[in-house]
């Protein structure tokens, strides 16, 4: 029970194959309380009941985009719970046609899109969070992907907006720090989810990573949430500002 008394409010969820979700599930099992947000109305009716199933004490609506959403997920909980241990975050979007071909390309308007939604959200969801977080030993974590440091055909504006969300951990790690709040990220290797649906030859990099990561298999949504467990439990006391991969060993590889 590493994660017992803890409140943790979750966004990201789209369905049973989000990593979101795979951390909920890990949370509940560790004895967390859990708040859960949906993008949109349709994803409403998929995530309701995933998040009845963990006695979710919250289920509410929150396009990132958005201010008056961010606003009022807070203004809620305030009404339930007390306070916040644990932010999760993990969201992320670029219009598709950003996805294909090279960064050649990117309009503003692309980019712009990714940007707001895969890193300014964080900001956006922490200037909200952060009053309901003092006085706990609080931590929030995101979910980035090694796109952020090495170039990956196709990843293109969203390695640009995961560096981005990568510094974004280190100055939030600094600027709380005083207030005993910790700021991490994990960075995932390649799982098939609704984000990565339809993403062109994303058999291939699967395929590369059973080949060449120390570990010789993809890693499981279940491996992700358990090194959340972790990270957003006490046994991480020490931990802020990191880049913790959870990619069987892939990135530490030279061929
Ligand atoms: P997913 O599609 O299940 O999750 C992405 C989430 O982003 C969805 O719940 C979606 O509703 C949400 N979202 C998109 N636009 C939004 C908006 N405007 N407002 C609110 N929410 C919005 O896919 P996933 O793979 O679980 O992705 C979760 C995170 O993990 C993302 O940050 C992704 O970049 C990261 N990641 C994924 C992989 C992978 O291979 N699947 C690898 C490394 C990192
Ligand atoms: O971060 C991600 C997913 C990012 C993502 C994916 C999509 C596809 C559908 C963001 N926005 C969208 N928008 C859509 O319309 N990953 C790490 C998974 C991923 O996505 C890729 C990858 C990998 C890996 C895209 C291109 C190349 C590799």
């Amino acid at each position: 029970m590493l994660l017992q008394g803890k409140k943790a409010l979750i966004f990201g969820i789209a369905n049973e194959k989000s990593i979101a979700w795979a951390i909920a599930r890990a949370f509940h099992e560790q004895g967390a309380e859990l708040a859960v947000t949906y993008a949109t109305e349709t994803l409403e009716k998929r995530v309701r009941p995933l998040a009845e199933s963990v006695q979710a004490a919250a289920v509410l609506p929150c396009n990132v985009t958005s201010d008056d959403d961010i606003r009022h997920v807070f203004t809620e909980l305030a009404k339930v719970w007390d306070g916040v241990d644990i932010i999760i975050h993990s969201v992320a979007f670029a219009n598709k046609e950003e996805l294909k071909g090279t960064i050649v390309g990117t309009s503003r308007e692309g980019f712009a899109t990714a940007m707001d939604i895969s890193v300014y959200s964080f900001l956006g969801i922490m200037n909200q969070a952060l009053p309901m977080m003092q006085g706990r030993a609080a931590s929030a974590l995101t979910l980035s992907y090694y796109g952020a440091v090495k170039v990956f055909p196709n990843y293109n504006v969203m390695g640009v907006a995961k560096a981005a969300l990568e510094a974004s951990v280190r100055y939030l790690a600094e600027a709380v720090g005083p207030d005993g709040i910790r700021i991490n990220a994990i960075s995932a290797g390649p799982i098939r989810t609704l984000a990565a649906s339809g993403v062109n030859g994303f058999s291939q990099i699967l395929h590369n990573v059973e080949e060449r990561a120390p570990l010789r298999r993809t890693i499981t949504q279940e491996d992700v949430a358990r090194s959340a467990v972790y990270l957003c439990s006490d046994l991480a006391s020490g931990v802020t500002g990191e880049i913790h991969y959870v990619d069987g060993g892939f990135n530490v590889t030279g061929l």
